[in-house]
């Protein structure tokens, strides 16, 4: 075996050349990678004892793609169009090996290779379009030449991996194999026994004459993969560039492909998308955690409550595999929480999202109970029970007597006091929150609320379990609101004043939605229920006149047909209802409040600027640990859109020094000086500095 660089073997095994690549952690193509495999490529062409080729990687995975970390920053040569050139080029069968995932710039390779084996287990894809790109080296040239336009077409917009199977069908692979590198080493053979036939991808044209000539069903899928995209260019971008495959001779295709790629790489739309994709990973790293430590096991669990919170969290269980029990206060009301729960899975059987098989194995996972001793033998209780803190208070209590040591102990509180809570036990190390967001089988987000005495031990396993129901976990210290529901508070009070002040519900929500939200605060609102808001308000004697009324009028929103809007029966459409125009009209005479036309400009600055205010409070708290935490907050919790980049992503792009500014204007015209600047935006105007830049020390990272 010969070490051609510090991340690439070669060897050779009967006149076949094995090609490895060994990048850990998931054999991103970067610059070393790339150089190592034009140089074994070139010791392959150069050999002539060497008769094919496989090409494969060891650790956990074939190529994941492209490293993302290299892009925006000058390229290093070879670039991977040149790796695959130099695949194009090689007058020898190459076959590659694929295991894990093949995604991106790694199915890109694979593209160029002559034959494709993978292991049962394999996903292949091509997932640029959720980095806001398309693929940049030959995949929307390649892959349509392969599995036809139609196909591609779907795959690259939606950019979600296939299995193996699937691949096969689609004839993306050749054969499933046992083992990724014997198998393509076997297949290799055969390719030689068989006469060495090769046809390179690039060449083939059967699938895409037939749609140049007619590409009424390309256009029809096509346009099917578009639907609700959008203000988002990435997804155009991908349709362009497959219809060139058909439409342009290949290397026209690859050159326009290539173009397209830089502009949106260097685009903020990608940027912002990007920055996503790390700052995900990055929430889960805690920095005070010591290393080594391991989250306890999670073998089964408990949830407390089987209301709507508590049936969908009891579903994340399940669907992770883990059997999870259900406690309710009576019979009747657990029966009616697992008949929810099933109907929600029947939805999923009949959308076809769900075989009815996985739904009934998952269904036998959750059973229920009104005997609370089933809490002295499980690993977990998540408590979901309606926000009051002295209920919740004695539950923990009970909690504490019942469950064994090292149990942990999570309440899924949205705004309560996670300190107040771990105290009523005899051990608040054990004790965390763990806010879901609604629908909680649905929604990603799982705020992780780290109390002053929460242990390290009960965060990680925190964080596992989110990671085992497939959430994404971000841990935040312990506030009102904690951080994504404080910051939304924000703009709450500006919705009220909005309506006080002229604004219409539609004409806000239609701003809110041009910046890319899939709804707006007030059909948001009508959606979650007004009542919510006002048991709160009443609770802390807060008074918000418009929705108030509009609550004392039995007007909670879409479950009673009325809200900020109007629903027909049976209609989740929202239709404007001027009743409500009369009567903040109404209460903005009784309280001097001057009604105006306000301008487009002036509702988004003040849907959005209030929050990224409240964000940078939180900041200076330290009760997110890095802004890209609140920035993975709103996008996983709240519809904040990916390709926008969170708060505080877009507080930099905006400028601190100009929200700034906008917030001292608006504390003058309402006199609400809670939207004077926090001093870190200040400080960040004064000095040209960052959300981004900044590194809060506070409750979250302890
Ligand atoms: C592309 O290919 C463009 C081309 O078309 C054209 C080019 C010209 N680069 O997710 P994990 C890091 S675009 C750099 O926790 P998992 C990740 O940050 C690319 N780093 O593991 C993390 O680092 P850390 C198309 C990467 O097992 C560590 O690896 N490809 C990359 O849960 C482990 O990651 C994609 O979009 C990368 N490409 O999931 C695939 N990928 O430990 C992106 C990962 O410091 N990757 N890292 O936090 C994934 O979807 C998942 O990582 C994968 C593994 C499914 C592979």
């Amino acid at each position: 075996m010969v070490e051609v660089n510090a991340v690439t073997a070669y060897e050779v095994n009967d006149g076949i050349a094995l090609i490895t690549t060994d990048n850990p952690p998931v054999n991103a193509l970067g610059a070393l990678v790339r150089a190592g495999l034009v140089a074994a490529l070139g010791m392959a062409m150069a050999d002539a004892a060497v008769k094919a080729v496989v090409l494969s990687c060891r650790g956990r995975t074939f190529f994941a793609g492209a490293d993302i970390t290299e892009f925006g920053k000058p390229l290093q040569r070879p670039d991977l169009n040149e790796v695959i050139g130099a695949l194009d080029a090689l007058t020898k069968p190459v076959v590659a090996g694929i295991f894990g995932t093949a995604l991106g710039g790694g199915l890109e390779v694979a593209l160029g290779c002559h034959y494709r084996v993978a292991v049962g287990a394999a996903r292949l894809g091509l997932p640029e379009v959720k980095l806001g790109l398309l693929p940049g080296a030959g995949g929307t040239q390649r892959l349509p030449r392969l599995i036809g336009p139609e196909a591609a077409v779907g795959l690259v917009v939606a950019g979600t991996p296939v299995p193996a199977k699937l691949a096969l069908q689609h004839g993306l692979i050749d054969a499933i194999v046992d083992d990724a590198v014997a198998g393509a080493m076997e297949f290799a053979r055969q390719v030689l026994a068989d006469g060495a036939k090769m046809t390179r991808v690039r060449d083939r044209e059967d699938k895409i004459l037939p749609v140049r000539d007619n590409p009424a069903a390309f256009e029809a899928a096509a346009k099917a993969a578009l639907k609700k995209l959008h203000g988002v260019e990435a997804p155009a971008a991908c349709v362009e560039s497959v219809r060139n495959a058909f439409m342009l001779p290949f290397e026209q295709g690859l050159k326009a492909e290539r173009d397209l790629f830089v502009k949106l790489m260097m685009g903020d739309q990608s940027r912002a998308q990007r920055h996503i994709f790390f700052a995900e990973r990055e929430a889960q790293k805690i920095p005070d955690m010591p290393a080594g430590l391991k989250p306890a096991p999670i073998t089964n669990a408990v949830v407390i409550g089987g209301g709507t919170m508590g049936g969908g969290i009891a579903m994340c269980f399940a669907n992770a595999g883990v059997p999870v029990t259900i406690v309710e206060t009576s019979d009747e009301a657990l029966a009616k929480g697992l008949e929810r729960i099933k109907g929600t899975y029947q939805v999923s059987v009949d959308r076809g999202a769900l075989t009815a098989d996985a739904m009934a194995k998952r269904f036998a996972l959750i059973s229920g109970t009104a005997d609370w001793n089933v809490i002295s033998n499980t690993d977990i209780v998540i408590e979901a029970v309606f926000e009051n803190l002295d209920l919740k208070k004695e539950i923990f209590g009970k909690l504490d007597r019942l469950a064994k040591p090292g149990t942990l102990l999570a309440s899924n509180t949205s705004t309560l006091d996670v300190d107040a809570i771990g105290n009523a036990t005899s051990r608040p190390e054990d004790v965390v929150g763990m806010h879901f967001f609604s629908p909680a089988n649905v929604m990603k987000l799982l705020e992780i609320v780290r109390g002053e005495k929460s242990s390290h031990k009960s965060i990680a396993t925190a964080i596992a379990a989110g990671k085992l129901m497939g959430k994404v976990p971000v841990v935040v210290g312990n506030c009102d609101g904690f951080v994504g529901n404080r910051m939304l508070a924000r703009r709450t009070t500006e919705n009220e004043r909005l309506l006080l002040e002229g604004a219409k519900p539609q004409d806000v929500d239609a701003v809110v939605l041009g910046f890319g939200f899939p709804m707006g605060p007030y059909a948001m609102g009508d959606l979650a229920g007004l009542d919510v808001g006002w048991r709160i308000r009443q609770h802390r004697g807060v008074k918000a006149p418009v929705t108030d009324t509009l609550c004392e009028q039995g007007r909670f929103g879409q479950k009673t047909g009325a809200g900020y809007y109007i629903y027909e029966k049976g209609s989740r459409v929202p239709v404007p209802d001027p009743m409500v125009l009369e009567l903040a009209a109404e209460k903005a005479a009784a309280l001097g409040v001057k009604r105006r036309n306000i301008a487009e400009q002036e509702v988004f600055e003040r849907m959005f600027y209030p929050m990224i205010n409240e964000a940078a409070r939180i900041l200076e708290e330290g009760i997110a640990i890095r802004a890209s935490d609140i920035d993975v907050v709103w996008v996983y919790g709240y519809g904040w859109p990916v390709w926008r980049g969170g708060p505080c992503f877009y507080a930099d792009l905006v400028g601190p020094k100009v929200i700034c500014a906008a917030l001292d204007h608006y504390a003058e015209m309402t006199g609400d000086e809670g939207l004077r600047p926090a001093a870190l935006l200040r400080e960040l105007a004064a000095t040209g500095g960052t959300f981004a830049a900044f590194k809060p020390a506070g409750k979250a990272a302890a």
